[in-house]
């Protein structure tokens, strides 16, 4: 029986398989109950009692040796982890870091929140832009230096063809093809040929407002600054308007609000003043309305315009505009939100 033992070790450790079938088949000729090993357990119970400890120990290490020799062939059928160039793909990828958002976005996501709770809707426009849009049709005179080729980036003259100043063309839109009641916010990117610098930058950010029904008053547009200003900056805030001028309003003012962070004592911020100017507003032009086929003797309105870079700077203490531009991620993970 030893002979037979030792003539079967060595064809095990001969064989070979194509197939991950032609293993199994392997298997069976040799490991199954009826296989060549498994029949030699059934001899076994013949052995005499003095070779039964030798035997078995001989028929269980050639059944090991069978068993890991034809798994070892199984093993080289079966899907493999390792990829095309030996990359193991189950091994855990290497996490991904969840960016932040910007926090020019934070800044406008949270300003339209705050309309949006006064039924205002948001709406966009193009930022290529006619003369009719930005200037024209917002009661700009021939004349007014905003036309001028040194503050606009014009990409075409005569018909003009430019890249917006102020998200007002956007207003324009809405009230040509929209009549009264409007409530709406106009986010967007705006362009002023401006040297950049650490308060001004060529490419900036506004969100503008626009509200025109009957019977509009001023208190109206003030209660609705004061909301704001309160929800953004906090329930303590004070706001003040101061007289301005616009080509598309009258009266116009600019608005302050109380500085949140001296609350108006003063400080180096609010340069000792107790008071940021964050936006400016006023009534808008009857002339403006008539402009867009909008009836000014029926209908009258509030605007306002602010911009984002500014709001987000006093918001987180930046210092200087560039860093909203420069994509560092030091600067970026700094700011981590819900919006
Ligand atoms: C501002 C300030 C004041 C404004 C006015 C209009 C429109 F279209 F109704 F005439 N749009 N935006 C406005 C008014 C914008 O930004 C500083």
């Amino acid at each position: 029986m030893l002979d037979k033992i030792k003539a079967l070790q060595d064809e095990v450790a001969a064989i070979n398989a194509a197939t991950k079938e032609e293993a199994e088949e392997l298997r069976i000729k040799y490991l199954s109950k009826k296989g060549l090993i498994g029949q030699l357990f059934n001899e076994f119970k013949t052995v005499p009692a003095e070779h039964k400890k030798a035997m078995g120990a001989a028929i269980n290490d050639l059944k090991v040796f069978a068993l890991e020799k034809i798994n070892t062939l199984k093993d080289s059928f079966s899907e493999s982890n390792l990829g095309a160039n030996g990359v193991d793909l189950t091994l855990p990828g290497e996490a991904m870091k969840l960016g932040t958002r910007h926090p020019l976005a934070v800044v406008r996501n949270e300003i339209i929140e705050i309309f949006a709770r006064l039924g205002f809707v948001v709406s966009e426009g193009p930022e290529i832009e006619d003369d009719w849009h930005v200037f024209s049709a917002l009661n700009f005179p021939p004349e007014h230096p905003a036309r001028d080729m040194q503050d606009t980036f014009f990409i075409e003259k005569d018909p003009d063809v430019l890249l917006r100043t102020h998200t007002s063309s956007v207003q324009v839109r809405m009230m040509e093809k929209t009549q009264p009641p409007i409530r709406a916010i106009f986010p967007g990117r705006v362009f002023r040929n401006e040297a950049i610098s650490a308060r001004a930058h060529c490419i900036f950010h506004q969100i503008e407002g626009l509200y025109v029904d009957e019977n509009v008053s001023f208190a109206d547009l003030k209660q609705t600054l004061l909301y704001f200003a309160r929800e953004l900056f906090g329930e303590k805030t004070e706001i003040r308007l101061r007289p301005s001028y616009f080509p598309f309003t009258e009266p116009s003012a600019e608005m302050d609000v109380s500085c949140s962070i001296c609350g108006g004592k003063g400080c180096n911020v609010c340069k000792y003043t107790g008071w940021l100017e964050i936006l400016g507003c006023g009534m808008v032009d009857p002339n403006v309305l008539n402009l867009s086929g909008i009836d000014s003797e029926k209908f009258n309105g509030f605007a306002f315009g602010m911009g984002v870079e500014r709001i987000a700077m006093l918001k987180y203490g930046v210092k200087d505009l560039r860093l909203f531009f420069e994509n560092d991620v030091r600067f970026l993970n700094q700011f981590k939100s819900a919006y």
